[in-house]
């Protein structure tokens, strides 16, 4: 296709004169909606509440993009571009109208619509369900990344899997105990998708590998289980562009309905039993982060389950990848110069062998051949050094369930060790710690060393995580490879849902203050730097605190209507919202809360009353096994039940646990925070991305120098954020002094003994509950908060101090917001598409 053929059938006129565009007007709005509301839900004004409202005014707003949606791809096919292919197990985008209407440049004409037809759009807008195929940081940078991929006209395709259940809903019980409940997100009808029944792949498990005899190196793969992969496709629009790029989401469905043998047998559990154990592949997202999968303490059936969404998932992408670039008539050879796939994380490594398969087995390359496609085609992105967090599969399940995968996996080490011992001949430490097996009982696959051997180039998340990923887990595979090959793309957030959005007012100041149109800021966030020169321009300074307060306000209300808490605003807002996770260090922020509430009792009143009100909020899910994680949210939950009824302390300390942290609550809190907490013990947070949503909406960042804290201070100046805490090179040392030559707390740390004694003797209820957590201090304290308490208690007297002088704060809050301009995802997805994918912006023509 290419543009200038003919038409392909029938009547062009006829054709076109069927065709629709973007609606534009409001008349043509409301029409839309209304006709869904009659024909698409069978509603009318009669009976449409706000909930029918929501999907007609989405239904309106998904015939727009489905018409931008064909003429991307159509101009995809024309010009055939190369693509990249963003491989990734999660995507967390949260709700779609309101950014599908901004991107589309049609908020405030919906806005109207509705309003004529009865209904405010705020409302409806909370009627959207989160897409919550995500745990946290690294499925929320899936959804920033294709934002900006689409908002910069950068031809990019997402691959995911399409979960039944996403996270799980989290409760809080009386006693103050994390319970899960199913999120069954897509009980009504999904307008955002698009289901493709037609596109379908064949996906086989377990059976048995042959080898050839013929010495090709080929391999025979026949029998066991055969499922299929379904795609649907959600559509991905670009802010202010007609570019709309396509998000593949796969479903597993039975290959066969049912065994119609057993069926005919009478035995009917027994006929569909084969169609139960396909549809359970893509049923529920594993909610478990930084965890590997024997610390989740999974049953073998559960490791078994999310090796098979695995593999599920990358063998449909990459027969999908392939059949689509087989449609150019291009040789096999070309792979690499019309696609990149990007792996998120190790997740999708098993793309690297079963390319392998295919090149071989069923397009006889040889394997020379093979592997310069594949090592040109692949990129690693990792975002994690914790060593329990690196994936690695026992090599007995993978034979089991992949055969010819661990034969592939095999011969991949064998050349590759070859390969090193010539270049170090006889260093048998070094093949040890390199090869793609670990020894042990029983022998496992180390896939972070599989992705990084497979892929063209491996980067980290933020400048220090690259580092330490160069110089720690990968650091013989730098030796080997020479350093080029190990790059950093800072992580980036979209300025469209996570400023215009979650903030308009404080995006219509901006606009009004730099005086250049939202829609050039919003894809040029350097221009945001226009805002220093009004950091002395009182009136300036006055509609940007009258703004935050009013995000207090709204967050307040929020509280109020779904917990019924009373949340004072005049009050500074403290907040730490991420993964319960101990490297996170919730704990050191719970102790610290305790600290302050001992110090404000121990005052008079009129002491008191020259202190700072604050109110803390935390908000977080911690994964369902996670045992320490779940004991901390009891202790917040309890501390808070105390704090917030204590008469004495009351007005100047309050303290808050969100339940069920999503997108959206996220969307209400960032924009009403004064300082946020991003605590982490130094070299194990790879970047964060919250802290730089925070910081693109004014809020000061309390920070360990640590992930991308240390570039967003670069950026702001160290002078406008609090830094507190060891650096990341004293971490082994102090670690080595708790495990050989341990100090009492008492002794080290008195002022932390304190707050652990009255926990202990049950100032939060039952002190005995808290023990294995208070342990993880007083015994081992692998995360040091010892080691820093003291200095995080004078980091938060500091904070206190420079709130006290408002109008100093006020001007840090401009002058953090002004310098954030790197953090857009626009930034990063530029970077990858220029120095990793070699892609070239594709505009709709
Ligand atoms: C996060 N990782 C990093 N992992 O922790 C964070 N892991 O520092 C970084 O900013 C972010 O990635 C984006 O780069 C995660 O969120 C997971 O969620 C995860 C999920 C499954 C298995 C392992």
């Amino acid at each position: 296709v290419t543009g200038k053929e003919k038409w392909p059938k029938g009547e062009e006129e006829v054709w076109k004169a069927g065709m629709r565009g973007v609606d534009k007007d409001v008349s043509d709005i409301t029409k839309s909606f209304v006709n869904h509301a009659q024909t698409s839900l069978a509603r009318q004004a009669y009976n449409l509440d706000d909930f029918g409202a929501y999907e007609a005014a989405a239904l309106a707003a998904r015939d727009d993009l489905l018409v931008n949606w064909n003429e991307t791809q159509l101009n995809y096919t024309r010009k055939n571009p190369k693509r990249a292919y963003y491989l990734s197990l999660e995507f967390l985008m949260g709700r779609t109208l309101d950014n599908a209407l901004l991107n589309l440049g049609l908020k405030g004409e919906f806005e109207e619509g509705v309003k004529k037809l009865g209904f405010n759009m705020e409302d409806l807008l909370e009627k959207e369900r989160d897409a919550a195929l995500g745990n946290g940081g690294l499925g929320r940078l899936a959804a920033c990344y294709l934002d900006s991929s689409a908002s910069q006209e950068i031809p990019v395709w997402g691959y995911g899997l399409r979960y039944q259940y996403g996270i799980f809903q989290q409760l809080i019980s009386p006693e103050g105990n994390q319970l899960e409940a199913p999120d069954p997100w897509l009980e009504h009808q999904n307008p955002w998708e698009l289901p493709r029944l037609d596109v379908t792949y064949e996906v086989r498990f377990y059976g048995h590998a042959e080898r050839s005899s013929d010495g090709s190196g080929r391999a025979n793969w026949s029998g066991g289980q055969e499922v299929m992969a379904v795609a649907y496709d959600v559509m991905i629009p670009g802010y202010n562009t007609k570019t709309t790029n396509n998000l593949r989401l796969w479903q597993s469905k039975p290959k066969r309905g049912f065994d119609l043998n057993s069926f005919n047998a009478g035995n009917y559990e027994a006929a569909v039993e084969s169609s139960n154990s396909a549809a359970a592949i893509t049923s529920v997202l594993y909610p478990n982060d930084h965890t590997s999968t024997d610390l989740a303490n999974e049953a073998t059936v559960g490791k078994e389950l999310r090796l098979k969404q695995q593999y599920f998932w990358t063998a449909a992408s990459l027969a999908d990848i392939l059949r689509r670039f087989k449609n150019t008539g291009k040789p096999i050879t070309d792979f690499p110069d019309y696609a990149a796939i990007q792996l998120n994380d190790t997740h999708p490594t098993l793309a690297i062998p079963e390319l392998m398969r295919i090149l071989i087995d069923e397009e006889e390359l040889s394997w020379n051949q093979a592997w310069q496609i594949v090592t040109n085609t692949f990129f690693y992105t990792n975002h994690t050094v914790l060593p329990e967090a690196l994936e690695k599969w026992a090599v007995p399940l993978v034979e089991h369930v992949l055969p010819r995968h661990l034969q592939i996996i095999y011969d991949i080490n064998m050349y590759f060790l070859q390969a090193v011992e010539k270049k170090f001949p006889g260093d048998r430490d070094r093949l040890a710690r390199m090869s793609l097996i670990e020894e042990g009982y029983p022998k496992q696959v180390r896939m972070a060393h599989l992705a990084c051997i497979g892929s063209r180039k491996v980067n980290g998340v933020a400048e220090l995580h690259s580092e330490l990923v160069r110089t720690t887990i990968l650091k013989d595979f730098v030796e080997f490879e020479g350093v080029s090959k190990f790059g950093n793309v800072t992580n980036g957030v979209t300025p469209r849902r996570w400023l215009d959005q979650c903030n308009h007012e404080l995006s219509d100041l901006i606009t009004k203050t730099l005086k250049i149109e939202k829609k050039v800021w919003l894809k040029d966030l350097a221009k945001l730097e226009g805002l220093l020169a009004f950091t002395e321009d009182k009136n300036f300074r006055e509609q940007w605190a009258a703004i935050k307060q009013r995000n207090k306000e709204r967050l307040a209300r929020h509280v109020q209507t779904t917990l019924g808490l009373t949340v004072r605003t005049d009050a500074m807002f403290d907040v730490q919202i991420k993964r319960l996770h101990e490297y996170k260090r919730q704990t050191l922020n719970i102790l610290g809360v305790i600290h302050r509430y001992l110090t404000l009792k121990s005052m008079t009143p009129a002491e008191r009353s020259k202190c700072n009100r604050k109110v803390v909020f935390f908000a977080g899910k911690a994964a369902p096994a996670y045992y320490i994680a779940k004991l901390t949210i009891r202790l917040i939950v309890n501390v808070a039940r105390v704090i917030n009824a204590d008469a004495d302390t009351k007005d100047f300390l309050q303290l808050y646990f969100l339940p069920d942290y999503s997108v959206s609550l996220a969307e209400v809190l960032i924009p009403a925070s004064d300082i946020s907490q991003h605590i982490s013990t130094a070299g194990t947070e790879a970047s964060g991305t919250s802290n730089m949503k925070f910081c693109l909406n004014g809020g000061l960042l309390l920070g360990t120098v640590d992930g991308a804290n240390i570039e967003i201070a670069e950026e702001v100046g160290e002078n406008n954020v609090f830094f507190f805490g060891h650096l990341t090179p004293a971490v082994e040392d102090l670690r080595y002094q708790h495990a050989y030559h341990p100090v009492p707390i008492e002794q080290k740390c008195p002022a932390l003994a304190k707050v652990l004694n009255e926990v202990s003797a049950g100032m939060f209820g039952d002190g005995g509950v808290y023990e294995p957590l208070l342990n993880t201090i007083r015994q081992g304290d692998y995360y040091l908060l010892t080691d820093d308490f003291d200095s995080y208690i004078a980091a938060l007297a500091m904070v206190d101090d420079a709130y006290l002088d408002r109008d100093e704060w006020i001007k840090k809050s401009i002058r953090t917001t002004a310098k954030m301009g790197k953090f857009s995802s626009d930034r990063a997805i530029l970077e990858y598409a220029e120095s990793y994918w070699n892609l070239e912006q594709t505009p709709v023509s």
